[in-house]
């Protein structure tokens, strides 16, 4: 039998566009995904174009093996799944959709990844590169697959992609010329096991980065730091925390850069519209990558300025009876809850809980700090978040038997003066199909006041 097919896994965005992206280059598709509770006609009814696709649900028959050139896995699937296990034993190059997309994109890439602030800073970046090139495609992981634009691109184009853990596994030759990597702390340990194998998926972003490549690392991340001494890839540092003699930092709330040692004023913090410490180190990044790609500084700085926070991060929502709603919906790990936290100036009342990924709560009850009023909890980690705050000496929360359970239960306890932030720490699966369907209902329940 012939090796002529390639297998496509999951149906969601990526798994759709990787197959129309495929079919449009005239190779033929088997298109699978493990949810035989799919609807095959709304999935078929999703692509670009049938012909040369054959759909299975549920399970790959096994003769399908034999046929295979190719493998490309959605993001979502794990690579130690028994299926990857077994096409990988029958000799099948397996790749993921961000690697597919890479072989096909005929113009510059710029990716940037990191635990928290990648959707802040993609999304600046590709505003900075659209206000001043005419091809710029923004894409990956804040809701639009590389696959879907990169049949667009061409010599001049720039794709500026958001890679995370999951898509970086699955790479080959993925090679940005200028990547950034912003943060590391533990999330998504149920999928990479251990943090150092997490660290590793990380950094693979410049793994065939050269020294004529640029990466750009947050100087005050110590794994970053040491990963910079140990990278062939030319490092260009941002700082919140001290003044850099090479680099961009963060000083009596403004931003600068330095060159051997000389510094040049950038832009003040209260010119921004985004707010808070971690968004001035994506500001940072952003400004450095667009700098090192070569658009002009003023022209960086008047984007810069320009740019409005992203939906569903520390998103303030109205104010009804004197009580302020914020939507954090994007606070899927510790990590980024704490900065939903640290943010708030008022008594919270602060809904948490969600899908497990293993993460272990303390650092997240510990940022509490005082202002959590009441802590209510929903989903499937509520039991270890609530163990996690006794421990801590936190007794102040309350499960909810759903978000709206949940919501109701702040609007009761909240009086005027204090606020109700949805933070959870986790991710939101399980419960709502994304962090923005909570988000967006979150803002419903608000709305509706
Ligand atoms: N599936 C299988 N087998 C499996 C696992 C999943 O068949 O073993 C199927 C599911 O039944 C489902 C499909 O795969 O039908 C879903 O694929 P997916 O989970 O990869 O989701 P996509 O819709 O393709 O969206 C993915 C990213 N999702 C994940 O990484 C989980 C989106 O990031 C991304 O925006 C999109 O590709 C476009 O690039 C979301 C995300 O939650 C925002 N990302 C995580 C995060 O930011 O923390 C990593």
């Amino acid at each position: 039998m012939d090796r002529n097919k390639i297998l496509v896994v999951g149906t969601g965005l990526s798994g759709v566009s990787a197959c129309d992206l495929l079919t449009g280059n005239g190779e033929s598709c088997i298109l699978f995904d493990s949810n035989d509770k799919l609807d095959e006609q709304a999935v078929l009814g999703r692509l670009a174009r049938t012909e040369g696709v054959s759909l299975y649900l549920g399970k790959l028959p096994e003769d399908t093996l034999g046929e295979l050139k190719l493998a490309v896995l959605s993001p979502g699937v794990p690579v130690d799944s028994a299926m990857v296990v077994e096409l990988k034993k029958a000799g099948i190059p397996v790749i993921g959709e961000v690697e597919l997309a890479y072989r096909y994109d005929k113009g510059n890439l710029i990716a940037i990844t990191g635990t928290n602030g990648k959707t802040t800073t993609t999304a600046l970046v590709g505003k900075i590169m659209s206000d001043f090139y005419d091809k710029v495609f923004v894409v990956g992981n804040i809701g639009n697959p590389y696959t879907k634009e990169v049949s667009g691109t061409g010599a001049s184009s720039v794709s500026v992609a958001e890679i995370s853990s999951f898509q970086l596994e699955t790479i080959v030759d993925f090679k940005p010329c200028i990547s950034a990597i912003l943060n590391i702390t533990p999330d998504h340990l149920n999928r990479h096991h251990t943090l150092d194998k997490y660290i590793e998926v990380k950094e693979a972003i410049c793994v065939n980065q050269t020294s004529s490549d640029h990466v750009i690392l947050n100087y005050e991340d110590p794994v970053l730091r040491e990963f910079a001494s140990a990278t062939p890839v030319s490092v260009v540092f941002f700082s919140s925390a001290r003044e850099l003699k090479d680099g961009y930092y963060y000083k009596d709330d403004a931003i600068f850069k330095a060159v051997g040692g000389v510094s040049e004023h950038l832009i003040n913090a209260d010119e921004m519209s985004i707010i808070g410490l971690h968004n001035m180190e994506n500001a940072m990044a952003a400004i450095a990558m667009a700098d090192v790609y070569g658009v002009p500084m003023e022209r960086i700085l008047a984007s810069v300025r320009e740019f409005k926070a992203v939906e569903h991060r520390i998103e303030f929502v109205a104010e009804k009876n004197g009580v302020r709603y914020y939507n954090d919906s994007k606070g899927t790990n510790v990590d980024a809850a704490i900065k939903g936290i640290k943010a708030m100036k008022r008594p919270t009342f602060l809904i948490g809980g969600g899908y497990d990924k293993g993460s272990s709560y303390d650092e997240w009850i510990e940022a509490f700090d005082g202002k959590v009023k009441k802590l209510v909890l929903i989903g499937a980690t509520r039991n270890a978040i609530a163990e996690c705050a006794k421990k801590h000496g936190f007794n102040d929360y309350v499960f909810a038997d759903s978000f709206r359970d949940a919501f109701d239960i702040c609007v009761k306890g909240a009086g005027d003066g204090d606020c109700v932030l949805l933070s959870p720490a986790c991710a939101s699966w399980g419960m709502f199909e994304n962090y923005e369907q909570r988000g967006n209902i979150f803002k419903e329940y608000v709305n509706s006041l």
